[in-house]
């Protein structure tokens, strides 16, 4: 496991290399360099199928020449990288596989070559067992590529090459098709913002959020003539910035066409919603557009079926097996074999019994001369270098159960209830020389913009380096939208951003009061209030941080909920608390706590009285106590979001004898057994079972 820090999937792992951000490229060069020494060459496989060997070994040699040098450039113990060597070249059945760690880098490219060559130079690719594997993120990220959804592809896998412009051309019958490839995400959105872009259609993604320097990005899209975004929700930061037309489109579950996993294998998605209210798919909204526009001949369909058909005919049109996505074999289908279709992988050409389940074990590779090429790699540094003011590497990426922009996953409460706050996670020994300590706040701060987010002190962090989600916005929180801190370096080849290695700055950020407030329906927070907004059963919460006094709050409550309710406060001005709890006919509706800092009210017992359908009196009574009148302990932070189940009840379990290993755990509490994603979280929590004083863990 190759990681900066060490993540819940590290725990699973027999060696954990804690690489230096942005070096990877110096790891996989010393290794292509080591197996070259211990003749671990596959030569027969090296002459027969690839090209380019010597060049990539004699810069490999240059970038990390011995175990030593490579130990140096990682920041890692010598003796690790001799063991990761070892292991890799004795282990026939390697496979590698990266995601965005390796990919969100301005040398992405040098990364994935770089680990790609000693796969090639092993003749480890394309067996059972063996290979570098590209972990794509979005779930139909292969259908995406299928269909040409990238600036620099054409459909069907075809390129900006004479001949796929040509042939795509021609079996469109397009007179004028684009020569060049189009402007990427980050540059596009550059693009806009020097107004040389003056219409922009957005659809299924939020990038006033996920780019880089986001802030200018959002601020740029107000600069548009023609702002289109096609969504699924009425309200988000790209919505906001000013879209002018807003298109309803069907959301996964509603849908009806195809997806396409890691291994090529094409499956039918069939939709088990109805649409709701104008609806409608994004292929049926872009194809009314286009006939509109005049061109009714060309997108003439009127179901998914149809599509398909068509982007099956492309894939084989005067293909002859020269290009490897070909599902010829699927073009002919009926609207009901289409809808009957069961998963099937390509290539699947006309009138071949079976596509090759497997490529390149035979060599075979998709260039002019069959051969891979073996690439060699620029000297790895991240783009731009830490300063005094910036001291500070700022790494992103996601939690266990938010996904991206939080549009769909942040309306569930029980995912809610895993890390309910935007945090940045850094090693104790950055904190205390920052002057900050867990469960503060903190802002952290690049050239480009800053959030306040509060602070998570764990050893799983590398020095030097700080960890941040990527999921809060200005919808769900006053101050995280980590995109706007993001620099925009990019990789020359793939224009991935290096969206994990900003040089930032970061100081504390002191609120004197904190609280929470619980409300049915959507509040606006004051400004200058520090919040994040979280699902709960029956509404919304919204934990909080400020500087303003419970007087002031007392205020903002009046403005907040109204007249209707039936108010019930708690005021101690010298301590610095004001409660307030709103009923409607005995229900609980609405609540505001506030409390000094450093004896912040916990929601735990009022979010529970809120989502039940009533209470009682005694419990009605109780509420501004903020305890729970049944005597529940404190479940703690939700480990297993399944069945809801907290890391103190986990605890208990272990300590009373109750469960002592994962699988007693799942017997006893349930948690671990349904989806599975918090088993690694489990077995630290097994393994941690030393002291009585653990902290939780605080991140996914
Ligand atoms: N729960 C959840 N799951 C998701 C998603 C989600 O939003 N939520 N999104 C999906 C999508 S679209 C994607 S693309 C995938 C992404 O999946 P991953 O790539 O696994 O996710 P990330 O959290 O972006 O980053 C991965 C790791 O790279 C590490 N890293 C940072 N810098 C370096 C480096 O220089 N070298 C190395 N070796 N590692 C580094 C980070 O510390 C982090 O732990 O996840 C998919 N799955
Ligand atoms: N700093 C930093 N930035 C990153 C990353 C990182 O690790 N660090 N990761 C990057 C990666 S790998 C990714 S994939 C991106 C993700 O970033 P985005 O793609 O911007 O994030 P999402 O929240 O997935 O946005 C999808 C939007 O489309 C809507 N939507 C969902 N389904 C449909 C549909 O069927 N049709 C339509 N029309 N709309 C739909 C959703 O409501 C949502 O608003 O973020 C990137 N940005
Ligand atoms: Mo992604």
């Amino acid at each position: 496991m190759i990681d900066p820090r060490r993540t819940a999937t590290a725990e699973d792992s027999d060696l954990f290399l804690s690489v230096a951000p942005g070096m990877d490229t110096a790891l996989f060069c010393g290794l292509l360099g080591y197996l070259a020494d211990t003749l671990a060459f596959d030569f027969q496989y090296i002459d027969a199928h690839t090209t380019g060997l010597i060049d990539a070994l004699v810069r490999a040699r240059e970038i990390a020449p011995d175990v030593a040098a490579t130990a140096k450039a990682c920041g890692l113990a010598e003796a690790d990288v001799a063991r990761f060597f070892e292991l890799f070249c004795t282990t026939q059945n390697v496979v590698t596989c990266f995601s965005q760690g390796v990919n969100q880098s301005a040398q992405g490219t040098d990364k994935v070559t770089s680990i790609i060559n000693c796969h090639l130079a092993t003749g480890r690719i394309g067996k059972p067992g063996m290979g570098p594997f590209s972990l794509t993120g979005q779930p139909n990220a292969m259908g995406g590529r299928e269909v040409g959804g990238l600036a620099n592809q054409l459909a069907a896998h075809m390129n900006f090459n004479e001949p796929d412009i040509g042939r795509v051309g021609r079996f469109w019958n397009a007179p004028v098709m684009a020569h060049r490839e189009g402007l990427k995400a980050v540059q596009m959105f550059e693009a806009i913002e020097r107004g040389e872009i003056k219409a922009l259609w957005v659809m299924a993604t939020n990038p006033a959020v996920s780019l880089p320097r986001a802030g200018a990005m959002r601020d740029a899209l107000a600069q548009l003539d023609l702002f289109v975004v096609s969504e699924n929700v009425l309200s988000n930061d790209t919505v906001n910035a000013g879209a002018q037309i807003l298109l309803p489109a069907a959301a996964w579950g509603e849908k009806d066409g195809t997806v396409t996993n890691s291994e090529r294998r094409i499956s039918r998605q069939r939709p088990f919603l109805p649409l709701p209210g104008e609806a409608k798919s994004d292929w049926w909204i872009v194809k009314e557009v286009g006939r509109r526009m005049g061109f009714a001949a060309a997108f003439n369909f009127d179901s998914a079926a149809g599509i398909f058909r068509e982007h099956a005919a492309l894939s084989a049109f005067e293909n002859n097996g020269t290009r490897d996505f070909d599902i010829g074999a699927l073009a002919a289908l009926t609207d009901d074999e289409f809808n009957a279709l069961d998963p099937v992988q390509w290539p699947a050409r006309a009138g071949q019994a079976k596509g090759d389940s497997r490529f390149f074990a035979e060599g075979g590779f998709f260039t002019p001369d069959r051969k891979a090429r073996l690439i060699a790699p620029d000297k790895p540094a991240p783009s731009a270098k830490v300063s005094q003011e910036f001291s500070l590497r700022l790494n992103t990426g996601r939690v266990r159960d938010q996904w991206h922009t939080m549009t769909r996953t942040g309306l569930s409460p029980r995912l809610g209830a895993h890390l309910p706050e935007p945090f940045v996670e850094m090693h104790p020994k950055d904190a205390a020389r920052h002057a900050l300590h867990d469960g503060g706040f903190a802002r952290v701060r690049s050239p480009h913009g800053a959030c306040v987010l509060k602070v998570v002190v764990s050893e799983s962090q590398r020095r030097g380096s700080i960890f941040s989600p990527i999921h809060w916005s200005d919808e769900t929180a006053s101050s995280a939208r980590i995109g706007d801190i993001v620099a925009p370096a990019t990789d020359p080849y793939s224009g991935q951003p290096e969206s994990k290695a900003t040089p930032v700055a970061i100081e504390p950020a002191a609120f004197a009061f904190r609280g929470f407030a619980l409300a049915q329906t959507p509040l606006a927070m004051p400004a200058g209030a520090w919040w994040s907004r979280v699902a709960v059963g029956n509404g919304t919460g919204w934990l909080l941080a400020s500087n303003e006094t419970p007087d002031i709050w007392r205020e903002y409550a009046k403005a907040m909920f109204g007249t209707d309710a039936e108010i019930a406060e708690y005021i101690d001005t010298p301590r610095g608390s004001y409660r307030m709890a709103a009923f409607v006919e005995g229900r609980l509706v609405g609540a505001l706590f506030v409390g000094p800092a450093d004896a912040a009210p916990h929601w735990d017992a009022v979010k529970a009285l809120f989502e039940a359908e009533s209470i009682g009196d005694a419990q009605r009574r109780a509420v501004l106590s903020g305890k729970s009148t049944d005597g529940l302990a404190d479940p703690g932070p939700v480990v297993c979001a399944c069945f809801g189940v907290g890391f103190n009840v986990i605890r208990a379990a272990l300590d009373s004898g109750a469960a002592a290993n994962v699988e007693e755990i799942g017997k006893a509490l349930r948690a671990g057994t349904n989806c599975g994603s918090c088993l690694p979280e489990l077995k630290k929590i097994v393994s941690q079972k030393v002291g009585n004083n653990e902290r939780a863990p605080q991140t996914a």
